[in-house]
């Protein structure tokens, strides 16, 4: 009999996906990958739209059929219970304020730098609009870059000890910062913080074994 598994649906380049297959290897959680292609129009078929009524991945199916859109509720489905999601709640409540700041603040700017200047710089894009989230993109950067200093050395996002989900959520747009154009090295904090993030056991690059190709704009 095969052993039941959980089904991400993803895209080789999404960075809200990558959460997830992160999340996955870190907690030494196998994961069976559906990779479709925004490119292709696979978001926009019916089928899909039937499994994600938000028409986006990450989508995490699971062995029963229930499935679960968003990467922030599937961080905290897949962490609940480990060390990555901390049992008390005032820490709780952290971690879920860099969990908002992520979706409303920090990849939002990010994510559309990268996708205008890197993956579809074919796509127009008026020069307002390219100042407006490179504000956004630096402001969030440096939020993140002046909490990693208060975190220490060894310190993580929502407290010094421990790493949680809100490493996870924000790493990936950090880590793709200079695809969206932005001078990552002038974030010292939150270039070593990547570092110390990427030494983590079960740590996943984008692409599968190749972490080289981590700022790779194409699919492969
Ligand atoms: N808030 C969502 C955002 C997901 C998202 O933006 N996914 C992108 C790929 S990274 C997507 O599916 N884009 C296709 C579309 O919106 O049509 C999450 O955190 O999961």
């Amino acid at each position: 009999m095969n052993a039941p598994v959980i089904r991400l649906y993803d895209t080789q380049r999404s960075g809200n996906a990558w959460k997830i297959r992160i999340m996955a290897g870190l907690l030494g959680q196998p994961l069976e990958r559906r990779t479709l292609s925004i490119d292709r129009g696979d978001l926009g078929t019916p089928a899909f739209a039937k499994l994600n009524r938000f028409r986006q991945v990450p989508l995490l199916e699971l062995p029963d059929g229930s499935a679960i859109p968003e990467s922030m509720a599937i961080l905290f489905f897949l962490s609940a219970g480990t060390p990555w999601w901390p049992a008390d709640r005032l820490e709780q409540a952290e971690v879920m304020s860099w969990l908002s700041f992520e979706q409303s603040r920090h990849m939002p700017p990010l994510a559309q730098l990268r996708l205008h200047l890197a993956i579809h710089p074919d796509w127009p894009l008026a020069a307002e609009q390219r100042a407006t989230w490179q504000r956004q993109a630096e402001e969030a950067l440096s939020i993140l870059n002046t909490r990693l200093l208060e975190s220490g050395s060894e310190g993580w996002v929502a407290g010094a000890g421990q790493p949680s989900i809100a490493d996870v959520a924000l790493y990936p747009y950090s880590r793709l910062a200079r695809m969206a154009g932005l001078d990552l090295p002038r974030f010292e904090a939150v270039s070593d913080w990547i570092g110390r993030f990427e030494a983590l056991p079960g740590y996943q690059p984008l692409f599968p074994g190749r972490p080289d190709l981590n700022e790779h704009a194409e699919e492969i």
